[in-house]
């Protein structure tokens, strides 16, 4: 561009005057600033968006979803994970309505640490099963994640035909918010694909503690993907995070690895002797795979379909669904009344000396709960008397 700018035909007069008829216009001021628009109103009209309904009646939301209309159950997920209280009572209603039709699939968690390569197993062992006939839906949780969904955007590309594939819905975690509120949207954004028929839920946790025994929570099989390393790296593994997995799974066993991998195999199925097995009556064991060279996935599938007809036919599978709803129910419980109170007024009013007084002795921590508790009851009392609730 610098040479075209410096360049001067040979018939240019030396001096630009206004003789020269190679000039060139001013331009209009504010035609590049967005903000001012365009000057021709023909292109303005035909650039505008069309306007888009936010929010759905009720019956289109169940309808499209009971359907499989993918485009409804992206936005019966995005109300879900709405903080607004009208949002929040119409998506229960639109769930409750759906309910006959969700409890079909089958719910697998996926977790290990970053890198493992968690996301490229997904994509591979995704289009595998959709393949297959299967209908596969991927949700992630991330109580870390950002608004930006950066780290999201990044996975639907690594799954990047899984993504393309009409047998398949990725949808990424939740932004933000406590673990239980992450916990509680991906839960109902479970039920919801699978009232749109997506029979095989697939969860992928990133390795944070808390979050790998909420996906524990809320999946029939789960399974921990790992690398190669003996000795401290398998030390790096809590032993905690073990005792969750039906099935073990070393990554990446290809190429220069593979050999490795074979050890690490071994060193991972002596380790899990001495762990309690995570579902009753299943032995927990060890696995190779390469999500890349697409190896080892057909017999992780195996062990899979093997896993769901014993558990479903010794009746472990239903138990643990069942046990899963109650817990789900009573940590909610948990969470509502936390919020309760730790959200009053009068509580919060008082916490401040409350919180002195034991530190300084004057009061025990069980006198200091007494007291905040006697007080929420009696401000709980007033209100129900006055009939605020
Ligand atoms: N050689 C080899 N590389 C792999 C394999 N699977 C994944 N990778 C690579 O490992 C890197 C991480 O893979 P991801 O699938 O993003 O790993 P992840 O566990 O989802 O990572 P986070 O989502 O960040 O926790 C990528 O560069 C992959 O290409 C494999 O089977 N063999
Ligand atoms: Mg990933």
């Amino acid at each position: 561009m610098a040479e075209y700018k410096s360049f001067k035909p040979d018939w240019a007069p030396e001096k630009n005057d206004k003789a020269f008829a190679c000039s060139v216009m001013d331009g209009i001021e504010g035609i590049t600033d967005t903000t001012v628009g365009n000057i021709n109103p023909q292109l303005e009209k035909g650039r505008r968006k069309p306007i888009r309904k936010l929010v759905l009646p009720v019956e289109e939301y169940v309808n499209g979803v009971a359907q499989g209309n993918r485009m409804v159950l992206s936005r019966a997920i995005t109300l879900i994970e709405s903080n607004n209280s009208d949002h929040f009572a119409k998506a229960q209603n639109v769930l409750q309505q759906l309910l006959p039709r969700t409890g079909k699939a089958l719910r697998i968690g996926i977790t290990g640490v970053p890198g493992a390569g968690k996301s490229t197993m997904i994509e591979a062992l995704g289009n595998m099963l959709c393949n297959m006939g299967h209908k596969i839906a991927v949700l992630t949780v991330d109580p870390t994640s950002s608004v930006t969904k950066g780290s999201i955007l990044g996975d639907k590309t690594r799954m990047g035909t899984l993504s393309r594939n009409q047998n398949a819905f990725i949808r990424p975690s939740p932004a933000g918010g406590t673990l239980g509120g992450v916990a509680r949207k991906s839960r109902e954004t479970m039920l919801m694909c699978e009232a749109a028929g997506y029979d095989i839920i697939i969860i992928e946790t990133v390795g944070v503690g808390q979050s790998e025994i909420t996906v524990r929570s809320m999946v029939d099989f789960f399974m921990l993907v790992v690398l190669t390393g003996a000795g401290d790296e398998l030390q790096g593994i809590k032993k905690g995070i073990m005792e969750l997995a039906d099935a073990i799974v070393i990554n990446k066993a290809d190429g220069d690895n593979l050999l490795k991998a074979k050890v690490s195999r071994g060193e991972y199925e002596r380790m899990i002797e001495y762990i309690r097995p995570a579902t009753e009556g299943w032995q927990t064991h060890a696995y190779l795979c390469s999500a890349i060279k697409k190896t080892g996935l057909k017999e992780l599938w195996k062990v899979i379909e093997i896993f769901t007809k014993m558990t479903k036919e010794k009746g472990s599978f239903q138990k643990r669904r069942e046990n899963q709803l109650l817990d789900w129910t009573y940590s909610m419980i948990d969470e509502h009344l936390h919020n309760l109170f730790f959200d009053d007024p009068v509580i919060t009013g008082r916490m401040p000396e409350v919180r002195q007084s034991v530190l300084t002795g004057k009061i025990s921590p069980t006198q200091a709960v007494a007291e905040l508790i006697n007080l929420f009851d009696i401000e709980r009392a007033a209100k129900r008397h006055s009939g605020i609730f």
